[in-house]
């Protein structure tokens, strides 16, 4: 018989706040809101612990931060810094387990089923690591151990602040059942008014309920809801799989061609594909670029930064067609467009990518 995966899945605490209290020990104790003025329009990127028993939360309007907690400390955020103590960590992390996958700027799971027996077990690791991470930054994180990464991302969530938490083979079913059914991943608010709906609440009221008629009422989203709510994950933890440095696509013609109007069609098609996945990853890019292929091979590359990081179609097409239109040579018959974004970031902290309701 295989022995049953062991898969960490750390995230970290309270994560930008709990580095703006690093940087400024005076904070510490006190309700620290990131996101910016709350006079100014935004969001809250995150929030101290201390914050969070006023009810502030990420993604909240900033003005409702401050209506719920007055006192509150609001930080505008320093993306910068928060990189480079993520990059501390997951070298970390994969200094003790080299198979690790980096799921966010805080968070990643690792698969420590041939290693922790080294350390005397997982749970013994997972101490050795949450120690590490505390005395080379001073920071705090949760880890969640499990034999898939479903159960281990849950535990984690489940134990949070500061803790590491097992869940043993066997005992997924028990741990899940009396927990709310958004505490399964790709549960959002709107899922969740529906499953609320149909009378599940809880994780055992979709354990209880034939598999068959989860697929008969959600389709393949059913087949998704029961072996979730069993706490079935097949999924390998592949490394590599962090946020991607670049984004690009391209096409190649059928036959070479000169028409202009069909060579701009294409290029903007290639424009709203890269955006749609520059959305989907939650980035934003600073730079991009656009490459010619001539029928003879010939290849161009040309670049453009942009001033800032940002989101916008509009910008991103407008700048891919002004490197084309100043690079192509009437006529020449092309055989490849592409374009690709580069120096992207995690955007989605950006308060600006949210307007308050
Ligand atoms: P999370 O891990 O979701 O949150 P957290 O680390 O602040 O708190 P927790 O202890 O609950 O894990 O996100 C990591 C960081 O990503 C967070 O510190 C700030 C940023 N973030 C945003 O900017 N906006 C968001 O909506 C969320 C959820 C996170
Ligand atoms: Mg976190």
């Amino acid at each position: 018989m295989m022995k049953p995966r062991l898969i960490f899945h750390v995230d970290m605490d309270a994560f930008f706040a709990s580095i703006e209290i690093i940087k400024n020990p005076s904070l510490r104790g006190l309700p620290v809101v990131v996101g910016g003025n709350p006079d100014h329009r935004g969001v809250v990127s995150t929030c101290s612990y201390e914050a969070r028993v006023f009810g502030v939360r990420s993604a909240m309007p900033l003005s409702e931060a401050k209506r719920r907690c007055p006192q509150a400390i609001f930080l505008e955020g320093n993306y910068r810094t928060y990189k480079a103590y993520s990059a501390k960590i997951m070298a970390l992390f994969s200094h003790y387990v080299p198979c690790l996958e980096i799921v966010s700027i805080d968070e990643a799971y690792m698969d420590a089923t041939e290693i922790a027996d080294q350390f005397g077990g997982a749970l013994a690791l997972g101490e050795l690591i949450r120690t590490a991470v505390y005395t080379t930054t001073g920071l705090t994180c949760t880890i969640g151990i499990a034999t898939n990464k479903l159960v281990a991302k849950i535990a984690a969530s489940y134990a949070k602040p500061n803790r590491v938490y097992e869940i043993p083979q066997g005992k997924e079913k028990e741990f899940l059942a009396p927990l709310k059914i958004q505490s399964l991943p790709g549960i959002g608010a709107k899922t969740q008014l529906t499953l609320n709906h149909d009378g599940y609440q809880y994780i055992t009221d979709l354990q209880t309920v034939p598999m068959e008629d989860l697929i008969h009422q959600y389709g393949t989203r059913g087949y998704y809801y029961h072996l979730a709510a069993h706490g079935i994950d097949t999924s390998p933890v592949t490394p590599e799989h962090g946020p991607p440095k670049s984004i690009g696509a391209e096409t190649t013609f059928d036959s070479d061609q000169t028409d202009l109007t069909i060579l701009l069609e294409t290029l903007q098609a290639l424009a709203e594909k890269i955006h749609r996945r520059l959305l989907i990853n939650k980035m934003r890019t600073k730079g991009i670029s656009v490459k010619i292929r001539h029928g003879d091979f010939k290849t161009m590359t040309r670049h453009h930064s942009f001033s800032t990081h940002i989101n916008d179609l509009n910008l991103i097409w407008e700048e891919a067609k002004k490197l084309f239109l100043l690079h192509y040579e009437e006529e020449t018959p092309l055989r490849l467009l592409g374009i690709s974004l580069e120096k992207l970031n995690e955007g989605y902290w950006q308060p600006t990518l949210w307007d308050p309701m």
